[in-house]
């Protein structure tokens, strides 16, 4: 009983001096600032990214390099949360499971999308599922650099035109994705770019794909990625998702992959 008021109390004084300080970093922003913090914070108390935990496993989440919150603006804090803490661990969770099924020893995801055998639904669903997720989060930034630059750049001047068009060609592949699906910038076997669309939790990594290669650029366009704050409007995630979109780690994914 004692042990139970001790603990109570420890909680309750935690809990104050918590919001002592929340008060006290609302009161150190500007007015405009405040306003804006309220209306988003009050309505989405949002948890840790890094207090999500993988259960143990070959594979394990990768940690998410801003707070939920950060994209707010464009991506409201609430998805993300539920996406990074609940879909994206549950493929990680279930990949590691269908693994032992499948009685797969590799910790290479590259090999396992490779050679995946594509009527074992559990490992092609959950192995996409983990690596499409990865790349995603990974490529996101509260401060993002806007543009290509250097090589990329080049690359993408010279087989598009411009990032203009690029990027008006893979809103174009995630918008026509019927049902649930990804949009692909993705590096081909002969060193050349593509954009790409996959169903489901597929990949251009993948046996049979309708245009093979490796992501250097991936858009999740699920429901599950933008229907809080989007709903039915796809196009629009998509305008808000290239807003987010960081250029550097999608250009550092491309001298890993060329
Ligand atoms: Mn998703």
């Amino acid at each position: 009983m004692k042990k139970g008021m001790l603990l109570m109390s420890v909680i309750g004084v935690l809990f104050f001096a918590q919001s002592c300080d929340a008060k006290k970093d609302a009161a150190t922003t500007t007015t405009n600032e405040t306003v804006k913090m309220d209306t988003v914070k009050s309505e989405v108390p949002v948890g840790n990214p890094t207090d999500v935990k993988a259960d143990p496993g070959t594979f394990q989440i990768k940690p998410l390099k801003y707070g939920y919150d950060e994209l707010n603006e464009y991506i409201d804090a609430k998805t993300m949360e539920i996406h990074y803490s609940k879909h994206y661990l549950g493929y990680i969770n279930k990949l590691n499971v269908a693994l032992k099924d499948s009685n797969i020893k590799s910790n290479d995801i590259v090999e396992i999308l490779k050679t995946l055998d594509m009527k074992n639904g559990a490992l092609r669903n959950n192995a996409g599922g983990y690596y499409n997720h990865m790349l995603y989060f990974d490529i996101m930034s509260p401060t993002p650099q806007k543009v290509p630059t250097g090589e990329l750049k080049s690359k993408i001047d010279a087989t598009f035109g411009s990032t203009e068009e690029l990027m008006k060609q893979l809103d174009d592949a995630g918008a026509k994705r019927f049902g649930s699906g990804w949009a692909w910038l993705v590096v081909k076997a002969d060193g050349s770019l593509a954009v790409t669309s996959t169903a489901n939790q597929d990949n251009p990594l993948m046996p049979g794909a309708e245009v093979a290669g490796t992501p250097i650029l991936g858009i999740d366009v699920w429901e599950h990625a933008y229907y809080l704050k989007y709903q039915n409007k796809r196009d629009e995630y998509l305008k808000a998702f290239n807003s987010v979109l960081d250029w550097k780690q999608v250009e550092e994914n491309y001298r890993k992959a060329k």
